[in-house]
């Protein structure tokens, strides 16, 4: 059962639409009562060879094409598929935005380990299989905002890290959550060659405070559009922190382990003075080369789009995690 959470922080179905949607929804719409769940989505180029998941995404296009007459009052915009899946940052495949979508076709994800270790008194392995069915996996829109100061509205799919981290019983000296990247050269050019990979030391690793890891914003998603993800979007399993710089949704993760000290990221020990570990999105705070206050919304385009935005702090996310940082200066801790 595909649960479908309606919280504040949420952007609803009826508060997003555009193009492709409108397409999709008139599409199912049409086959609404006509066809099976199953069948509907199991022709599509990306839809899981498992049959729960394709089922679920079929649950979340109809529920979609419900809601299409209020989505026509919409204010944001979902950012098209297309471009979802081809404008990205995923260095381990090269660091140009078109690089990954171009080289990780090929990226193995099943079989996969992802373990969850450190201050637990339960550690334990996920195989590909559990990523889907361990946890309730649900539609969350959200706006992602890189610090390169573009930004992207997306349909996601999964289910929040707080469940998955509540099962392996964390200890009290768990303060902090090491994510780490899959390692594995032949696989990722990136990693084989300086040159592709921009520099990064690999393997790509990410952190957050555990009162940010158990806020129930933070997800850990298997699929956007109802699919399961594209390689270059972080398949099988990423991170997904919405009111933080995009670098802190770490990609194609095989481990989660809770730990007593702040863990080192990767673009805070690239340059230290360019990115923080809080990375939280803030229109006050410039980064050295660049500006935050506004920012370029993906969405369809066009001649006459106005797509040049201000930029909230906490990307729009303020009323639910703005509490964690009260008595913190968010000009120190950037
Ligand atoms: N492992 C890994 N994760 C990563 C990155 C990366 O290079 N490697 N890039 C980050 C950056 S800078 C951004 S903006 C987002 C982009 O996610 P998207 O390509 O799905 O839009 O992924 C983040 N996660
Ligand atoms: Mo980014």
């Amino acid at each position: 059962m595909l649960i479908k959470t309606k919280k504040s922080y949420q952007l609803s179905e009826q508060q997003v639409t555009d193009e492709a949607i409108y397409h999709a929804r008139r599409k199912v719409l049409k086959q609404l009562g006509f066809l099976g769940a199953g069948s509907l989505l199991a022709q599509s180029a990306n839809a899981s060879p498992l049959d729960f998941f394709s089922s679920k995404s079929a649950e979340v296009f109809q529920r979609q094409a419900l809601n299409f007459k209020q989505a026509e009052k919409s204010t944001e915009i979902l950012t098209p598929e297309a471009k979802v899946t081809s404008h990205n940052n995923f260095y381990e495949f090269g660091t140009a935005k078109g690089d990954p979508v171009e080289n990780a076709q090929s990226f193995k994800v099943n079989p996969w380990q992802l373990s969850i270790s450190g201050e637990v008194d339960k550690p334990y392995t996920l195989g590909y299989d559990d990523l889907f069915k361990s946890f309730s996996l649900e539609e969350r829109i959200y706006r992602l905002r890189c610090v390169e100061a573009w930004s992207m509205v997306v349909p996601w799919v999964g289910f929040s890290l707080a469940d998955l981290i509540k099962k392996a019983a964390p200890n009290s000296r768990a303060k902090y959550v090491a994510f780490e990247t899959l390692y594995d050269p032949e696989q990722m050019p990136g990693q084989k060659s300086r040159r592709i990979g921009g520099g990064v030391q690999y393997p790509y690793v990410e952190g957050l405070r555990i009162d940010e890891a158990m806020n129930p914003l933070t997800l850990m998603s298997v699929g956007l559009y109802g699919k399961t993800l594209p390689a270059q979007n972080g398949a099988p399993i990423r991170l997904v922190v919405p009111w933080k710089y995009g670098f802190k949704s770490i990609k194609s993760i095989v481990s989660i382990k809770l730990v007593e000290q702040q863990p080192p990221t990767t673009w805070n020990r690239l340059a230290d003075h360019e990115y923080g570990f809080y990375a939280n999105v803030n229109p006050d705070v410039d980064h050295p080369r660049w500006s935050q206050a506004s920012e370029r919304r993906i969405t369809t385009g066009g001649l006459f789009a106005r797509n040049r935005i201000e930029t909230l702090p906490f990307n729009g996310y303020g009323e639910e995690v703005a509490q964690m940082y009260k008595n913190m200066d968010l000009r120190k801790y950037y």
